[in-house]
């Protein structure tokens, strides 16, 4: 259950649209898995992912960093702020692991897996791989950023990975929601309908 928290739903700082639209299901489905896992973007102030601490520069802007090119967001999910905190519907008591990411000021952290140096691990799949888990099912906030990148990761780290496209929403800037549906299908990510789980 990736960043499903108030600055990703109506109202917050980096809103994505209808996002708070998967809380119910996402509560349903939590039912029948027996280890749930729960992400939470959480930035120091400083981070170096928004555009407020590049000067001048425009929230969806592109900068590039040591590990690649980055969009500067809004300032979001700043630790320990009431928009880092999860939405008050999603039920967190079931859940056996929350995974904090985005923590270091220098490097942001898409992947509930991987920070966006694609190696620094966060710990996440030596847990899974610990308790047993060989299947991944992804759900949460953005379908195009965290969950993608969590979903890929989870393959490259050799789980199987099913994107339940119901029980996720897009920020969808240029095209990203497109080109990361394609990147999943090209890497074997399953995308179904919760109707069909
Ligand atoms: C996310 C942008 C920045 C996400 C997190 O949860 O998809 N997107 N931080
Ligand atoms: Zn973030």
């Amino acid at each position: 259950m990736i960043d499903i928290q108030n600055d990703f739903c109506p109202g917050g700082a980096l809103a994505v649209a209808d996002g708070d639209a998967v809380v119910p299901l996402v509560n349903a489905l939590q039912d029948r898995f027996s280890v749930r896992v729960l992400t939470q973007d959480w930035h120091p102030a400083d981070h170096a992912s928004f555009a407020a601490n590049h000067g001048g520069a425009e929230p969806f802007s592109m900068t590039g960093m040591p590990y690649g090119p980055q969009v500067l967001w809004p300032v979001h999910c700043v630790q320990g702020s009431s928009g880092a905190a999860f939405h008050p519907g999603l039920k967190t008591d079931p859940a056996d692991l929350v995974i904090r990411k985005g923590f270091r000021a220098a490097i942001d952290s898409y992947s509930a897996f991987y920070e966006n140096d694609k190696t620094t691990r966060t710990g996440l799949a030596g847990y899974l791989r610990d308790r047993g888990v060989t299947d991944v099912v992804l759900t949460g906030l953005a379908t195009d950023f965290c969950v993608y990148y969590s979903a890929i990761d989870a393959v490259r780290d050799g789980f199987s990975a099913t994107l339940v496209t119901d029980a996720c929403r897009a920020i969808d800037m240029d095209g990203s929601l497109a080109a990361a549906m394609d990147d999943m299908r090209a890497k074997g990510v399953r995308l179904v309908a919760s109707s069909d789980l």
